[in-house]
């Protein structure tokens, strides 16, 4: 049987890597090939697998902690995703506060699976608006140190690293930022491109078709500091349920939403990583985004309808407690379920510190 080529695109929480990938999925699907996702989050209720399943791809999740953890639930996940048909290639997003991947993931797949996977490259995306402070200082000018220490991590392991969103960058940061990649990181071959406008998709498909890096040995890695560093970030996963007399707009809810969580993280002086919320109907789903503190929130995917109810999901990965996250994700519903007269039934809210991760196997 054809091995299952298996590409993973990493990069920090908020660096494009679901938008990127329902790109490439797009592209290998018009192609004809039998095209997989899987998602991973240290939680359940993820936004990205409902926003790369209402864009028609078929995704497999595995929650609860990242690949490197859940390595036997992300192979299992896998073979779930090839009982009808094998797939051709299965693109993975990990979570985008883990790293170490090449000896977490790729290697043991590599050793154990590999007459079923041909394992493709390890493409990391950079995320502008935290590459270029951290990049540009000579330390601690980023998120957190060692928030700082993992974003570091995730571009030096990387096949290839490719700066997204370069709509947004003039052509003069784009040059600065390439140089800062370049020059700290010489021997990873990095570009530009944008996967929300499709620029550059050419060099993005070349990075991800070409094979990866032969290594002598693995990165080092210095798990306390990891560890410490996810534990920065508070986590929240929550579903909550809006009904109400009259039809309400969906995509103003959502980006309501985003908006004034971000109002009050901003108040508390929280830095977001990245806000997510996702509003569904049955045929319709809606999604808003906000990357950082200072950047602006956005609309994602619009539904443009109006209804009368809608589930909604909300992920966010802030630098704040979790108790702190969850008094304002809560705040903010119920303030607002009385300003636009929405019933905001807040269900189940799962918050926390990432754990300590501990790879199911690594490389040395
Ligand atoms: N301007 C711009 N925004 C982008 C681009 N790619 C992704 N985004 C936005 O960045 C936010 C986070 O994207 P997402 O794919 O969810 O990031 P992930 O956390 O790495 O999976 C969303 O609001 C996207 O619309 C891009 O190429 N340009
Ligand atoms: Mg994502």
């Amino acid at each position: 049987m054809k091995p299952i080529r298996f590409i993973m695109i990493g990069g920090f929480l908020g660096a494009g890597k679901t938008t990127t990938i329902g790109r490439l999925a797009a592209h290998y699907v018009q192609q004809g090939l039998n095209v997989a996702l899987v998602t991973n989050d240290q939680a359940y209720d993820l936004v990205d697998t409902q926003t790369l399943r209402a864009k028609g791809f078929q995704v497999g999740e595995v929650p609860g902690a990242c690949f490197c953890c859940k390595f036997d639930d992300l192979i299992s996940t896998v073979g779930t995703l090839s009982e009808e048909k094998t797939p051709d290639i299965v693109i993975a997003e990990p979570v985008g506060s883990c790293t170490d991947l090449v000896a977490t993931v790729i290697q043991p797949m590599r050793e154990l699976f590999g007459d079923r996977f041909e394992m493709g490259p390890l493409v990391v995306l950079l995320k502008p608006s935290h590459g270029r402070k951290i990049l540009s200082a000579s330390q601690g000018k980023g998120f957190s140190p060692k928030a700082e220490y993992i974003f570091l991590k995730q571009l030096e392991e990387a096949d290839s690293i490719a700066i997204n969103k370069i709509d947004s960058l003039t052509k003069e940061v784009q040059e600065e930022l390439l140089a800062l990649v370049q020059r700290r990181f010489e021997n990873v071959k990095a570009f530009g491109f944008s996967a929300r406008e499709g620029i550059g998709m050419d060099r993005l498909l070349e990075a991800v078709e070409s094979e990866p890096v032969k290594r002598d040995r693995m990165m080092d890695m210095d798990y306390v500091t990891y560890a410490e560093g996810e534990a920065e970030l508070g986590w929240l996963n929550c579903q909550i349920k809006a009904s109400a007399e009259s039809r309400f707009d969906l995509d103003q809810l959502v980006l309501r939403i985003v908006d004034d969580i971000s109002q009050e993280l901003e108040s508390s002086g929280s830095e977001i990583a990245h806000l997510k919320v996702l509003g569904q109907t049955l045929n319709d789903s809606a999604v808003a985004n906000r990357v950082g503190s200072v950047t602006e929130s956005e609309l994602s995917l619009a539904s443009e309808i109006k209804t009368q109810s809608a589930d909604l999901l909300v992920n966010a990965r802030v630098a704040s407690s979790p108790e702190l996250l969850e008094s304002i994700v809560s705040q903010v519903a119920s303030g607002l379920a009385s300003e636009l007269n929405i019933d905001l039934a807040v269900g189940q809210m799962q918050s926390f510190r990432p754990g300590k991760p501990e790879p199911t196997h690594r490389a040395s």
